[in-house]
């Protein structure tokens, strides 16, 4: 028929095979197919369909890069609606994952079979849309209205076993899949149960409450600040109970296509590809040979080490945990069971699963017990000499083509390399805080590292449930060089009359997951002042002048309960406090600096597009390789707002021209030195105002 999409009769039943590796996404030619394929089934002597796809799963979901791109013939709800109206039974039959549009395309069907580790999802609101072919409208009749809200506003999907409980899905297929469908099939024939239109089932309402709808909206925005997609999907299921199936679905389409538009759906989106961009690099060739990594150690048992090891473990990878002493030892891996106890009291895990993730944990003082094993990451101080020694023990021990990392956030991986006799065996695996929560691994790519040494730290990335992202090495890498600009102006924003709240708060509002002040509390007020004290002749900026006051005065941050701010002893609740207002102000005069008031969109600004602005010179100077990359850094650690797309999504819906000419005027009228255009964002503004 295509090679989108085949059509066959075996005997009196009909079957319809999607086949668009890798994921069966429902692209125009297989929409197309589609509608071909079940023209021919209604024109044969048919009893019954079955709609399968060939590969490794289901229709994962409309072709998202179609999305913003003009509308291609013939658009979904059209095929789906001659799917439903088709005379005899149809029955899909499901394998891996049944998302989006190709859920909606099951429930066009008149009957669903999967098999037991099938995923069924509705994650639009996750691209910052709604189901748009009908779903809004077919899960509230088959699995009823609240069941059909919490599918859609988590993203979430489900297993086969809970779908067939709500049900979503009418059997879950015991062998092989064909086999069941087609005994299905034959059963419907057998007893005239001809086609059941989703359509057709009433949606079941009286049970809800009074004010029902308004409820969920109230609630639902409180979780989801106010982002457009959940809002619109609670009208429409509500439109499910209220309106007539033909007006629901019109109203469905509206509040699609007006998603679609909005900047929250491009950004999310662009997240959705430059993650998967991000995982690859350029010159290394996708079949690059893998290191098998079964076993695993972590040199230092702090904060860090744990929350690395406990990833590992997670996996189902055992981690040995390295510390010079008993008692460090004992402490590091107590924490690691107290983050576990404490998530299996949230209902996390079981006390099962607690003991077997303890079970891969074990520890050693001695180097020598690390001989064996296939990757060793250095999680200590970040001073470089206690590094250097670190390596050149691991060098000394570990076995030939073991994979040896570092954690640093900071140090110079190509001069720990030097000190190996293997650099090509060294990379950097930058882990952020919490390690067993925080998604993203920055993979450190050091002048001599192996292809096959990064090849196999992408890979392992994905196992471990991370997002990495490649970065050249640089002091901070990608993500905390572009910090310092960001830091920078929040500081700055103080000493020109701005309070720590008004500079929160507009980040906040803005959509970061903390302001950067209240992230310095949390960090703790002296780390930063450390750090800074031990870069060698750095030139005093007064960005500075404020946290260090606040060290000097035995307020470092969220530990010592102030910094920034004053902190509930019981809630931990950041309260402002006036002795940091007038401290910030007499320092302020003391360097005669002028006082004025500034709006959020200011505050934006002037701490965003140091982000871009730097990110501009990590691009130019090849330490990032895309644009996408950057993002996803800042997305996945640093809080920045996914639903913006990241920093250079952000100044590339802007306008770059507008960003490089608003951090011109500041160069002009703030600090020279700090504001430097980058010169890749001086091309790129170059290239927008000549279009
Ligand atoms: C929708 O359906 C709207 C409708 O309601 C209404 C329409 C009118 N489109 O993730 P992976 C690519 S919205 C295009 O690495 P995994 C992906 O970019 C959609 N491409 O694999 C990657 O390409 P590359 C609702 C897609 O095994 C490759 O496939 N559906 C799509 O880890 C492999 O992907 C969703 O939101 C797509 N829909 O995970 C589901 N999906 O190799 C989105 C994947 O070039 N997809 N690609 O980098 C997923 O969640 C995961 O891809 C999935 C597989 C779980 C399916």
């Amino acid at each position: 028929m295509s090679d989108y999409v085949s059509f066959e009769c075996r005997g009196d039943i009909a079957v319809i095979a999607v086949n668009n590796p890798p994921v069966n996404a429902l692209s125009q030619p297989v929409r197309a197919g589609l509608q071909d394929a079940f023209a021919a089934a209604g024109d044969s002597q048919c009893r019954a369909v079955i709609l399968t796809c060939s590969g490794g799963t289901f229709i994962a979901g409309a072709d998202i890069s179609e999305f913003g791109k003009p509308p291609a013939d013939p658009w979904l709800p059209e095929v789906l609606g001659r799917v439903e109206s088709m005379d005899v039974p149809v029955i899909a039959a499901i394998h891996g994952t049944a998302l989006g549009g190709g859920l909606e395309t099951a429930m066009a069907c008149h009957y669903r079979i999967a098999v037991s580790s099938s995923k069924l999802g509705l994650p639009e609101v996750l691209l910052g849309l709604l189901p748009g072919a009908g779903g809004t409208q077919w899960a509230p009749r088959l699995i009823g209205v609240e069941a059909a809200l919490d599918l859609m506003i988590s993203g979430q999907p489900i297993g086969a076993g809970a779908a067939l409980k709500a049900g979503l899905i009418d059997r879950v297929a015991e062998g092989n899949l064909m086999e069941a469908a087609t005994v299905y099939a034959r059963e419907l024939i057998e007893s005239g149960a001809g086609p059941r239109r989703t359509s057709e089932l009433a949606v079941a309402t009286a049970h809800l409450p009074d004010g029902f709808f308004d409820g969920v909206r109230e609630q639902v925005a409180k979780k989801t600040k106010g982002l457009p997609a959940p809002q619109k999907i609670i009208d429409c299921v509500e439109s499910a109970a209220t309106m007539d199936f033909e007006s629901a679905i019109e109203l469905e389409r509206q509040r699609f296509t007006k998603l679609m538009m909005s900047p929250e759906s491009a950004g999310l989106r662009h997240m959705f590809f430059a993650e998967r961009q991000a995982a690859k690099i350029d010159d290394i060739p996708q079949g690059t040979p893998i290191r098998p990594v079964n076993s695993v150690a972590v040199i230092g048992a702090g904060t860090m080490g744990g929350g690395i090891a406990m990833s590992f473990a997670n996996a189902g990878i055992p981690v040995t945990l390295l510390e010079l002493d008993n008692g460090a030892l004992d402490r590091g891996i107590g924490i690691c069971r107290g983050n576990y106890e404490r998530s299996a009291k949230k209902g996390r895990y079981t006390a099962d699963q607690v003991e077997y993730f303890m079970g891969l944990i074990s520890g050693t003082t001695s180097y020598g017990d690390l001989a064996g094993v296939d990757l060793v990451i250095e999680a200590v101080f970040e001073n470089p000499d206690i590094k250097y020694d670190v390596f050149r023990k691991l060098d000394q021990v570990c076995k030939p083509g073991a994979i040896l990392a570092s954690n640093t956030s900071y140090q110079d991986l190509d001069a720990i390399a030097a000190v190996t006799s293997r650099p090509e065996d060294v990379v950097g695996m930058h882990f952020f805080s919490p390690a067993n929560i925080m998604k993203l691994l920055e993979v450190v790519r050091g002048e001599k590292t192996a292809d096959d040494v990064l090849a196999t730290v992408m890979k392992l990335a994905r196992k471990i449930r991370k997002v990495p992202v490649m970065s050249r090495v640089c002091y901070g890498f990608i993500g905390n060089r572009m910090l310092d600009g960001y830091m920078r102006e929040a500081q700055m924003l103080l000493l020109e009359g701005a309070t720590p709240a008004q500079v929160d708060g507009a980040m906040q509002k803005f959509g970061m997951a903390m302001g950067p002040l209240a992230v310095a509390d949390l960090a703790g007020l002296d780390i930063g002042m450390k750090a800074r004290q031990a870069i060698p002749d750095l030139p005093d900026h007064p960005s500075t002048h404020v946290a260090d006051q606040l060290v000097e005065m035995g307020r470092l941050g969220q530990k010592s309960g102030a910094g920034f701010y004053r902190y509930d002893p019981e809630t931990r609740q950041r309260i402002e406090d006036s002795q940091v207002e007038t401290m910030i102000r007499a320092e302020a005069d003391a360097l005669g600096i002028e006082q004025k008031s500034f709006s959020d969109g200011e505050i934006v600004e002037r701490v965003i597009y140091p982000l871009i602005n730097e990110g501009a010179q990590l691009l130019d100077e090849g330490i990032a390789q895309r644009p996408g990359d950057i993002d996803i850094v800042y997305i996945y650690g640093y809080g920045f707002p996914a639903h913006r797309g990241g920093p250079m999504f952000y100044g590339s819906m802007i306008g770059m021209d507008k960003v490089y000419s608003r951090i011109s005027e500041f160069r002009e009228t703030l600090r020279a030195d700090d504001w430097n255009p980058a010169r890749l964002l001086k091309t790129l503004a170059e290239g927008e105002s000549n279009e």
